[in-house]
């Protein structure tokens, strides 16, 4: 299985509204950015990262990809990705400039690839190859229903039909208005709306301080939170540390984190309840099993960052025994073979060869952008 090509794509695709916002991002599109990676046996295997889709910088992921990687990996064995996976992330000149940020982003996307070609390879679903499954229902928690960006009434529709219509019993619900009081008075309302047994988990995404935080945690404490995810900038250890000591609402947080290190770091300081990696912003899923594996050593639950949309975490939330429930945002759901698909609150287990990151041909067409 040896690499011919490595051959990075940008994909800008739609959101399920025009567009939304939480506290500290706005975006009309979401970006997949990866690469093909072809062996000489003829398999295509496919990997990406997720972004805001901003062009510019997209295109620093795939030079990286296309200057920096696609040298070290031609001619390799597909199947050594774990030594091509220190082989990448400990290059000398490339870990100068990047142990985080573009060339971690980058790295993400080549390892799922060469992953996904593992699994094509021996012809099984991702989780299947991993060791199979742990669970026969992965359940499925909703965050397209709770931008920051939706006025009350379409806030409490959305949650409404979700619990109602979509079978979901767990909802993500955005904050961080300049004045947490705005976020109680919603969370309140959709509390009333959805009743007590649906599990309301809320987002800040890093924009609140720890004074604002401690008030907000003080004023939410009848609303049963089930967790607040990013509460504080994403990389204060020690502010976490103190809120997590300060309130009973249990605190989520990873999505923004690069490393193994970093999440070392935040679950030594007793910072976070609930640890949510993200296999596109981690090297990968090579980094991502040493991150869920830690957080078996301390029984703590993993939650996943969906930045692939859950195309690959429904494979590690599967198999991973210290996996959970799985976050649901179905953005890009109508450009891949086989689609994170959820029935009844409950993410379909994958059936298709590989890592569920092959998108459709039509997609890769109307949706790709130029590498410049
Ligand atoms: C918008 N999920 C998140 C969206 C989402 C972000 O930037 O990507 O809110 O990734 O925090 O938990
Ligand atoms: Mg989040």
């Amino acid at each position: 299985m040896q690499i011919a090509s490595v051959q990075p794509f940008i994909l800008h695709l739609p959101l399920t509204s025009d567009s939304i916002s939480d506290s500290t991002h706005n975006i009309t599109h979401w970006g997949v950015v990866g690469a093909k990676i072809v062996t000489t046996d003829g398999l295509e295997g496919y990997g990406f990262t997720g972004t805001h889709a901003h062009l510019a910088s997209d295109r620093l992921i795939t030079s990286c990809i296309s200057d920096c990687y696609a040298p070290l990996l031609i001619g390799e064995d597909a199947s050594d990705h774990q030594r091509l996976w220190r082989k990448l992330a400990r290059y000398p000149a490339l870990q100068w400039v990047g142990r985080a940020g573009i060339t971690h982003l980058a790295l993400a996307a080549v390892d799922v690839a060469l992953w996904d070609l593992k699994a094509k390879k021996a012809g099984v679903p991702l989780w299947s190859q991993l060791g199979g499954a742990r669970t026969d229902a992965l359940e499925a928690y909703n965050t397209d229903i709770g931008w920051l960006s939706f006025d009350l009434a379409t806030l409490l529709e959305g949650s409404a039909k979700a619990v109602e219509e979509d079978g979901f019993t767990r909802i993500k619900i955005k904050v961080g208005h300049d004045d947490p009081i705005a976020d109680i008075e919603r969370l309140t309302a959709v509390r009333k709306r959805v009743g007590s047994k649906v599990r309301m988990a809320i987002d800040g995404n890093g924009k609140w301080d720890l004074p604002t935080c401690q008030r907000f945690c003080a004023l939410a404490r009848d609303l049963d939170i089930y967790w607040f995810e990013e509460p504080l900038w994403y990389d204060d250890v020690a502010g976490h540390a103190t809120l997590a000591r300060n309130t009973s609402i249990p605190v989520a947080l990873g999505e923004q984190l690069y490393t193994v290190d970093a999440f070392r770091s935040f679950i030594d300081a007793g910072a976070v309840a609930y640890v949510q990696p993200d296999v596109t912003r981690l090297g990968g899923i090579t980094e991502y099993i040493q991150v869920a594996d830690l957080a078996l050593a301390h029984r703590l639950p993993v939650v996943p960052h969906a930045g692939e949309m859950s195309q690959v975490h429904v494979h590690l939330s599967y198999w991973h025994p210290a996996s959970t429930i799985l976050e649901y945002i179905p953005w890009i759901k109508d450009h891949f073979r086989e689609p994170a698909n959820v029935v009844d609150g409950v993410f379909q287990r994958p059936q298709q060869p590989g890592a569920g990151t092959t998108p459709l041909p039509a997609s890769m067409e109307r949706y790709g952008k130029s590498l410049g």
